[in-house]
């Protein structure tokens, strides 16, 4: 790939590089300049494509597979999204993953631990609870829970529940691109809980307000879930305040109550409401977005295409992609949860924005 602008790679083949280029090969080398060009794009190029998942289509299928293999077989039965670009490495977009679980009433799969980071966000049934290192969480519609990097892990359903749906995200494409990734099943195949029922987010989610000799040196949110009760409590108080950012109405990120920063060392989470009417306007920036609609409905413009999406759809938003999103409903607000790879995009100094008619030049780096 040649082009003609100084200090970009432009040489012409000729029979002798030709020649040169094969005895390269023969010593597993190769001559930059024939690559230079491709694996320097000027501006990043993702290889995902928005998706919109419909929660009408998908629902079905997730359901169809309870009758078509066990937890115990399968390991865990969830069905993937594959993002056409990125099928090779089971991504939903970049190096996210994210799928949709099934579990019946009186269901429960094994624990185990990966070096993945992992998140739950519920969308339909009740009963449904999981287990982080001894911690037992109840969960219901639209709740939050973090299963972080090296922790055990289990998740089931009630007997007196009925059949749940979650969305799971993980970062599993991207630790395996780190090829850093390890898997272990509990030895005891289940856990003890070892602590009150919600403890954790008894002791850590409580606003503004945290034990007085509470201690917490783990890299991840001690509070591990967060319920959706509060969480929209908190939308609607500050939308009573701000007019909320131009790109994303009223936004609000999970933190680390001990550290104010993203929930996990990978995984970032948020939840926005849009307001009545509210269309926000176009940017973007690095940094792979996976969206879920917990209420309401509206549409987005990703990459110049529109998707309409309402309660419980699923779209991704790929790395350095236009975006703006809109709430079309005169009286109702949409709200949006969604995870990103904001903590290593950020950690790593690779965060780049740009609004759509800046005309400072290069990204703003925030
Ligand atoms: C995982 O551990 C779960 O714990 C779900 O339920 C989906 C996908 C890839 C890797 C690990 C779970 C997963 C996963």
């Amino acid at each position: 790939m040649r082009e003609e602008v100084v200090g970009r790679a432009n040489v012409e083949d000729t029979p002798e590089l030709v020649a040169y280029y094969k005895d390269l090969e023969r010593f597993e080398t190769g001559a930059l300049w024939t690559v230079a060009n491709q694996i320097e794009p000027w501006q990043p190029k993702s290889t995902s494509v928005p998706v919109l998942w419909r929660y009408a289509d998908l629902r079905e299928p997730v359901l169809r597979s309870v009758s078509l293999v066990s937890p115990e077989k399968a390991g865990r039965r969830v069905i993937y999204l594959n993002n056409p670009g990125r099928r090779d490495v089971s991504a939903a977009v970049g190096w996210l993953y994210s799928g949709l679980q099934v579990m019946h009433p009186g269901e429960v799969a094994t624990s185990h631990a990966h070096s993945a980071s992992a998140l739950r966000f519920i969308m339909e049934g009740s009963g449904a609870y999981t287990v982080v290192d001894g911690h037992k969480m109840t969960l219901g519609g639209n709740d939050f829970v973090l299963t972080p990097n090296g922790t055990w892990h289990e998740h089931g359903v009630e007997a007196s529940g009925s059949t749940c749906i979650w969305q799971d995200g993980l970062d599993i494409p991207f630790v395996n691109a780190m090829e850093a990734n390890f898997f272990a099943v509990h030895p005891d195949l289940y856990q003890k809980v070892g602590y009150a029922v919600d403890d954790m987010t008894k002791t850590w989610g409580n606003a503004g307000l945290m034990p007085s000799t509470g201690e917490w040196s783990k890299r991840y949110s001690p509070m591990l879930k967060y319920e959706w009760a509060p969480t929209y409590d908190a939308l609607t108080r500050y939308a009573k305040t701000t007019d909320g950012s131009p790109f994303d109405g009223v936004h609000m990120k999970y933190v680390n109550p001990a550290t104010g920063g993203h929930v996990m060392q990978t995984i970032g989470a948020g939840m926005q409401m849009l307001r009545p009417g509210e269309r926000t306007k176009a940017h973007r920036h690095t940094g792979s977005f996976i969206y879920q609609c917990a209420k309401g409905s509206g549409y987005s413009i990703i990459g110049g295409q529109r998707f309409e999406w309402t309660e419980r759809d699923i779209f991704c938003v790929p790395s350095w992609a236009w975006h703006e999103h809109g709430n079309a409903s005169a009286s109702d607000d949409a709200c949006l949860f969604s995870f990103n790879d904001l903590p290593v995009i950020e950690g790593l100094g690779l965060y780049r924005e740009e609004a759509l008619g800046d005309n400072e030049g290069f990204q703003r780096v925030v």
